[in-house]
C-alpha cells in the first residue's frame, strides 16, 4: 500500500513535469517594461522571466525589454491586446481609456493609503478589474505596488491648491488627470513618460507627478527640484499577459506562469518598500526640497466635481466605488 502510494505520487510528479516541459507549441514571449535596470519592477519582471523558463523546461521563454525601448505605455497596451507583445508591467492609469472600470483607481484620493489599496486589489474589486481587463484581451496575473504619486516642479514648493495655479504639469494619458490638474488651476499636458525629462529641462512643462522611485530613476529630480507630498494618486500596477498568448498555453503552463507572476509580485512589493526610502534619501541628498502640502483636505475638496461627473457618467461603477471606500 505504502509503496504503491509512493509510486502514484512519483508518477503524478513525472506527468506534471512532462506536461510543463511539453507545451502545445514552443513559444518565445516578448515583454514590455518601462523601467530601467535595478528598479523594483524590472527585477521582478526579470525574475518572472526566469521562473517561466525554468518551469517550462525552456519551451516557453519570456524575454523582458526594459527602459520602454518597445514604445510608450498606451501603444504597448494596444500591442498586448493585439498579441504583438506577450506580457508587460502596466500601470492602471493609462489602462482607463481602454478598460473604463479601471478608471476608478484614477479618481484622485480614492485610496487613503497603500494598505487599503492592497486589500481592495487582493479582494473582489481586484477580481472585477481583472475580469474587465480580460474582456479587452489583457490577463492580469498579479498586482504590483506603485506607491503614491505627488507633484514636483521646477518653480516652487506647493503648499496649497493656489500654488498649482498656472503650472504646466505633465500627466499620464487619461482625461481624469487633466481634470485633476484643471481643478487645481494648473494646465495639464498628457505626454509619454520618456519625453518628460527633456520637456522639464527645456521648460516645455514646469512639472509632473509621480512616486519617489520613478522621480529618482527617471532623473526628473535633477531638473525639477521641488517635490510636494499630497499623495493624490495610489495606482496599482499589473503583471499582465496578452489573452492571445495566454490562450495558447496548456492548463499546466498557465498554472506555472500564474505562479511565477504571483511570486514576482511578492518580490516587487518587498523591493518597493525599500526603494521608496532609498529614493527619498537620494533625491534629498541631491538638493531636492521635499515638503508636505499644508492641508490635504483642501486638495481633496477640489476633486469633488470630478467624482460628481464620473459618477453621473458611470452609474454602473457606483457600487464598486462604495465597496472601495468601505474597505479598510
Ligand atoms: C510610473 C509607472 C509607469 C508609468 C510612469 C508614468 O510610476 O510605474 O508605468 O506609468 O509612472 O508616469 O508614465
Amino acid at each position: 500500500m505504502k509503496l504503491s502510494l509512493q509510486f502514484r505520487s512519483a508518477l503524478v510528479g513525472a506527468l506534471t513535469v512532462a506536461a510543463l516541459a511539453s507545451p502545445a507549441l514552443a513559444a518565445k514571449w516578448r515583454g514590455w517594461n518601462i523601467h530601467p535596470e535595478g528598479y523594483p519592477n524590472t527585477t521582478a519582471m526579470e525574475s518572472f522571466s526566469k521562473a517561466v523558463g525554468a518551469a517550462t523546461g525552456g519551451k516557453l521563454t519570456a524575454q523582458v525589454y526594459n527602459g520602454g525601448v518597445l514604445g510608450a505605455q498606451p501603444d504597448a497596451i494596444e500591442q498586448v491586446r493585439a498579441g504583438a507583445l506577450d506580457f508587460a508591467n502596466f500601470n492602471l492609469g493609462p489602462m482607463g481609456p481602454i478598460v473604463p472600470m479601471t478608471n476608478i483607481v484614477s479618481l484622485p484620493f480614492i485610496f487613503n493609503d497603500v494598505t487599503q489599496m492592497h486589500h481592495v486589489m487582493d479582494g473582489p474589486v481586484g477580481k472585477a478589474f481583472s475580469d474587465a481587463m480580460a474582456q479587452k484581451g489583457i490577463v492580469a496575473l498579479s498586482w504590483f505596488d506603485s506607491g503614491s504619486r505627488s507633484f514636483y516642479n521646477t518653480k516652487h514648493p506647493i503648499y496649497t491648491p493656489a500654488d498649482v495655479k498656472g503650472l504646466k504639469l505633465r500627466v499620464m494619458d487619461n482625461n481624469l488627470y487633466v481634470q485633476m490638474v484643471a481643478q487645481l488651476g494648473g494646465n495639464a499636458t498628457p505626454m509619454a513618460y520618456g519625453e518628460v525629462y527633456q520637456s522639464l529641462k527645456t521648460g516645455v512643462i514646469d512639472g509632473a507627478e509621480n512616486n519617489f522611485p520613478s522621480y529618482d530613476s527617471s532623473n526628473h529630480y535633477e531638473v525639477a527640484k521641488y517635490y510636494s507630498i499630497d499623495n493624490h494618486l495610489i495606482i496599482p500596477e499589473c503583471l499582465c499577459v496578452s489573452k492571445k498568448s495566454w490562450d495558447k498555453l496548456t492548463a499546466s503552463e498557465q498554472a506555472a506562469v500564474q505562479k511565477a507572476a504571483i511570486d514576482a509580485a511578492k518580490l516587487q512589493r518587498d523591493l518597493w518598500a525599500k526603494q521608496e526610502e532609498a529614493s527619498l534619501k537620494k533625491v534629498e541628498a541631491a538638493g531636492v526640497k521635499v515638503n508636505h502640502v499644508k492641508d490635504v483636505a483642501a486638495f481633496q475638496a477640489d476633486m469633488k466635481p470630478i467624482y460628481a461627473k464620473f459618477e453621473k457618467e458611470n452609474p454602473q461603477f457606483k457600487a464598486l466605488i462604495e465597496q472601495i471606500q468601505a474597505t479598510k
